[in-house]
């Protein structure tokens, strides 16, 4: 029976890149295989509760501009909230969602009543995962609304903050593990500082390593096996962070022997607040083995805020799934939209049109890395920038087979200059050009 929120609107279906039709598919075809595999089990698209159906639409000035009939703070609004929500997953077709816990269920009185709460919706999205075959990327566990929070969660200095956020991530762990989730997310919502003046940042950082280390060894006791994801973001509440970046959670990870363990799930407006390029971010974590998962939504260049849009600007998807083919893809990870519309989108429409682009963006970024790929565009003229390194002579050098005083020597014997080449970067954004 459907909740009649999102009108008559049919199921949004692939009509091909003639199309007008604002909800439907113009590049997303699930089934069109792309490098020997379908575009859905590349993509993995899943859609986030949080923004989608929690957030009333609210900024610095000014509170909620949405109106949605599950708004308010009893289970059976949340049991509203959760029919549309998975109608929405089916007029999409995305194949995954993600959670929050304090998205899906009203807090209650206690942690005893929110984990009771949060297990009873839980049972409630078993029911409906199996009729509309919906299956779960992530859960994660909300450790920054809430002012007991509002000095950080594991990096709190009240170590009661410290354990009721560990009973906290303890339920939503199991909640994940019970409803199939392929990862559990972790995002140091305020586990960072304002000022060094009330901050001891030594301590605080190994609260977080103990922290991690005890969420991964519960996941392996429950035989949880997902994968443990942390999200890289510089700022935004607090002024630092201590997961700034994915080399930040790199040195964080290695420091508490993690790294092994836990893998990122980064996002694209986390990646430009702290100063890179999405690409940089997802090339970095290929390069340390740690790339899990994507939160697909970009920021606004100019305001220095984590907007959270939805993305729409297919080259720079092409160059960031790119990077991820090269890694091998998704393994457990995927596409999910952390993303939230304008406040001033008001409709049901916006919402799935919101969606239906942002996928359709990602599928044709996606198409085009490929198509980079298989046509070895770039592939070649990188091999050809390292070629030298085929030198038995060069070889010798990365193996260790050399030291400095035999370089030394050779060098001065063989008495030639190096000679400077070309890095041709316009000629290759033109050739990138050619794809998207
Ligand atoms: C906020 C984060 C958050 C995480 C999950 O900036 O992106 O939404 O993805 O806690
Ligand atoms: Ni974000
Ligand atoms: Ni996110």
């Amino acid at each position: 029976m459907s909740t009649g929120f999102f009108g008559d609107i049919k199921s949004v279906t692939f009509e091909g890149s003639e199309s007008t039709n604002p909800l439907a598919y113009r590049f997303y075809d699930p089934d069109e295989v792309v490098m020997g595999k379908r575009l859905e089990d590349h993509l993995r698209f899943a859609v986030a509760y949080w923004h989608s159906f929690a957030w009333p639409g609210g900024d610095p000035f000014g509170g909620q501009t949405f109106d949605r009939p599950w708004f308010g703070d009893t289970m059976e609004l949340a049991r509203l909230k959760a029919d549309v929500a998975f109608e929405m997953f089916s007029l999409l077709g995305t194949p995954y969602f993600c959670f929050h816990d304090a998205d899906v269920r009203p807090e209650g009185e206690t942690l005893k009543e929110s984990i009771a709460r949060l297990d009873e919706i839980a049972d409630y999205f078993g029911g409906k995962m199996e009729t509309t075959g919906t299956k779960l990327l992530w859960g994660t566990a909300n450790l920054f609304s809430h002012r007991r929070y509002m000095a950080g969660a594991a990096t709190n200095p009240d170590p009661d903050v410290f354990a009721y956020a560990a009973a906290t991530v303890k339920s939503c762990v199991d909640v994940t593990k019970r409803l199939g989730g392929e990862n559990y997310v972790l995002w140091g919502g305020r586990e960072g500082y304002e000022t060094l003046l009330n901050t001891d940042m030594k301590r605080e950082r190994e609260q977080a390593g103990r922290f991690l280390s005890m969420v991964v060894d519960y996941a392996k006791k429950i035989g949880f096996d997902g994968t443990i994801l942390i999200e890289p973001k510089p700022q935004e509440p607090t002024k630092h962070q201590y997961d700034y970046d994915v080399a930040t959670v790199y040195g964080f990870l290695k420091d508490f022997g993690l790294e092994g363990e836990v893998k990122v799930n980064i996002e694209q407006g986390h990646a430009i607040l702290a100063g890179h390029s999405f690409e940089h971010e997802l090339a970095l974590a290929n390069a340390l083995g740690i790339f899990g998962s994507i939160d697909m939504n970009r920021n606004d260049y100019q305001s220095g805020w984590d907007t959270d849009q939805f993305p729409n600007n297919v080259p720079e998807m092409a160059l960031a799934y790119y990077q991820i083919l090269l890694g091998g893809g998704f393994k457990t990870g995927g596409t999910n939209f952390d993303a939230k519309l304008r406040r001033q989108s008001l409709d049901p429409e916006d919402l799935l049109a919101a969606h239906v682009g942002g996928i359709d963006c990602c599928a044709r970024g996606l198409k085009a890395a490929a198509k980079m790929i298989e046509e070895k565009a770039l592939i070649e003229p990188l091999e050809k920038r390292y070629a030298g390194w085929e030198d038995s002579e060069a070889k010798a050098m990365l193996a260790g087979e050399r030291t400095l005083d035999q370089i030394s020597e050779r060098v001065l014997s063989k008495g030639t200059e190096p000679q400077p080449r070309s890095g041709r970067q316009e000629w290759l954004e033109n050739v990138v050009n050619r794809y998207v």
